[in-house]
């Protein structure tokens, strides 16, 4: 068979994989990526011969690609991913499950000449500064030459791994296929797939990911939810760490503090927003960092300070909706090196997605390759178009993103999108309460008939992503906080609560960080607050209001615990019982304890002023 690429290994597990799933696969060459620039500027000019790339006009958006997937190929696909777990009990409710002797015989016929008359690509990657004892090491074999250049953005990847991993190493295996193999002489498609069958699979017992059918984001670049999250879970369970789907920033004031936080958001929170803040006016001095905008591994250290890496190098973040104003620092990452996949082109070869400026041009190409004038009835850009940039390219990268020890993490962050109930923030009692806070948290759906809202729970924010039992998971937070001597404080937020007329209370992106210092100081043990009987909450003095005129009548608006509305939303017996025979015998407690304190509140508890 015909062997192309630079990449070299001696690596006998990794020799002897290829090697099988070759044989299984039986493309027409195997390519070694090295990771080089020349080998990404190659992939890239292949597949703008093909035409699944289109260059973008060099002098506006220089080494970027513009890339449309067949429309029915478009997001992550929930329905059909699948923990294939010997017990069903140990994927849980949370999870698609498969007897893995079923999935891997039907893997093995959807496998077999899955790959003919296409380049099995084998791409080594690092999640993690490379050789980082908080680090872990994968191989993808692919046949889309656009995971490996979204994998080269997307993680440390290349030579550099293969020569870490050395002759006896140890990796993930992840197995990618789009599933169009091509007969002799036929003729290929922008975007190759199989939207009938698709499989994205995950055996945590024997640690392998096996994905057919979709060369989508999460589908395709396994090192990132299957890898860095389902499988990672797993990993982290056993071994006593968290691999969470969190952001991680630090926060560095004027005296030249820095503290780290890690912060879980459900889509649509504006996580990486958060990520990439910038400083609002009267915060003259602070800076802010971003270490990562979507996963954080934890571990920790030798003194039980938990320490964390993103095992990320890049962003894969939606498109529509950011803008100068939402998130200048993701705009400035987009400069140049970048792929954008699903937006709009611009009639001077740029790209543009629905929310970028305030005035729609007057004539684009969109998604689907068509015409597009404001006039259209249909997005030019699809809802989940991406772009995929090097974390490098952000003004506000920090350069301990490289630090092989990770960041000590003082305190988690968890938040929703909640019109009602939920106050801006709240500090948990302690660690077990925190836990169950994470665990209770989530956002709500589409506004139902009457105008109400349902909460939808997305534990940790990890529901679709945690690769076992999530009841076990819980458990496993709680064990974390027990082992290190002083765990990172924990909070909920909401940036989203809204007054009588639907107006939001609260500003938001730069002003976030108003709430942060106010939970520095908290960690730092120098900031004060109050009891309610959702945790502890700052008073309007506790904050800091410099540059911003935000009224104390305001605050409390916001701030309010309205006992009622507590009750129906908190003391719902819904998702968390769900796991009953799994759940910690500390949730129930929580749960009685919130009922007390609600007892004791008054119907509209609002914090004193000071
Ligand atoms: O639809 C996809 O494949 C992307 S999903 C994604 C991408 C980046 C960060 N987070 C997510 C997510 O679904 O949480
Ligand atoms: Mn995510």
């Amino acid at each position: 068979m015909k062997r192309t690429g630079n990449g070299t290994t001696q690596n006998r597990a990794l020799l002897a994989w290829v090697e099988k799933m070759a044989a299984l696969c039986s493309p027409e060459a195997i390519h070694w990526c090295d990771g080089s620039e020349a080998e990404a500027a190659a992939l890239s000019d292949q597949m703008v011969k093909a035409g699944t790339f289109l260059r973008l006009n060099p002098e506006k958006r220089p080494n970027s690609f513009l890339c449309r997937s067949d429309p029915r190929d478009v997001a992550r696909v929930e329905g059909r991913t699948f923990i294939c777990s010997n017990n069903p009990d140990d994927a849980g409710p949370n999870n698609n499950w498969s007897p893995p002797k079923e999935m891997k015989a039907k893997l093995n016929e959807l496998f077999s000449g899955c790959m003919r008359g296409r380049t099995m690509y084998v791409v080594p990657f690092s999640m993690g500064p490379i050789g980082s004892k908080i680090a872990h090491v994968g191989v993808e074999i692919s046949d889309s030459p656009y995971v490996v250049v979204n994998m080269r953005i997307m993680t440390r990847m290349g030579q550099a791994v293969l020569d870490a991993l050395g002759e006896a190493g140890e990796f993930i295996p992840c197995m990618h296929s789009v599933g169009a193999p091509l007969a002799p002489g036929e003729a290929d498609v922008a975007w190759p797939c199989d939207p009938e069958n698709r499989y994205i699979t995950h055996f945590p017992e024997t640690r392998e990911i096996w994905s057919y059918g979709s060369g989508y984001g999460g589908n395709a670049l396994l090192g990132k939810k299957c890898f860095a999250l389902r499988i990672a879970s797993v990993m982290a369970r056993d071994e006593g760490w968290l691999a969470e789907h969190m952001l991680i920033a630090g926060i560095e004031r004027p005296d030249g503090e820095k503290t780290y936080v890690g912060a879980a958001f459900p889509s649509a929170c504006g996580k990486t927003n958060l990520a990439m803040l910038v400083p609002p006016e009267g915060y003259e001095g602070w800076r802010f960092w971003t270490v990562g905008d979507d996963i954080a591994w934890i571990k920790p250290d030798e003194s039980g300070v938990l320490r964390a890496i993103n095992p990320e190098a890049g962003f894969f973040g939606v498109a529509p909706g950011t803008n100068e104003e939402t998130n200048p620092n993701a705009m400035a990452s987009l400069r140049g090196n970048c792929i954008f996949t699903n937006v709009a082109l611009t009639d001077d070869g740029d790209v543009w997605w629905e929310g970028m400026t305030p005035e729609k041009p007057a004539h684009l190409i969109d998604w689907l390759g068509q015409d597009w004038t404001p006039a259209s009835s249909t997005p030019a850009a699809h809802p989940n178009a991406r772009f995929t940039a090097p974390i490098t390219q952000c003004p506000s990268y920090d350069p301990a993103w490289e630090d092989p020890a990770g960041v000590p993490i003082s305190a988690f962050i968890f938040g929703g999108r909640m019109r009602h109930t939920t106050p801006l923030v709240f500090q948990a009692f302690n660690w077990s309460h925190g836990v169950y806070l994470a665990a209770t948290m989530g956002s709500e759906k589409t506004a139902a008939a009457e105008g109400q809202a349902a909460m939808r729970r997305d534990p940790m924010a990890m529901l679709p992503f945690c690769g076992y039992n999530m009841g076990d998971y819980f458990t496993h937070w709680l064990n974390v906080g027990r082992r290190v001597p002083n765990p990172p404080r924990i909070f909920r937020v909401n940036w989203f609560r809204r007054d009588e007329e639907g107006r939001f209370l609260w500003p938001g992106f730069g002003q976030n960080l108003r709430v942060l210092e106010w939970i520095l100081n908290r960690v730092h043990g120098r900031g004060s607050a109050i009891e309610s009987p959702l945790g502890w909450m700052p008073r309007y003095a506790d904050m800091r209001w410099d540059g911003l005129d935000f009224s104390e009548g305001r605050f409390e608006e916001l701030m309010t615990v309205d006992k009622d509305e507590v009750r129906s939303l908190e003391l719902r017996d819904d998702l968390l019982d769900q796991f009953f025979d799994r759940l910690p015998k500390e949730f129930v407690y929580e749960r009685q304890l919130l009922r007390s304190r609600l007892w004791r509140s008054p119907d509209h508890w609002r914090p004193a002023r000071k």
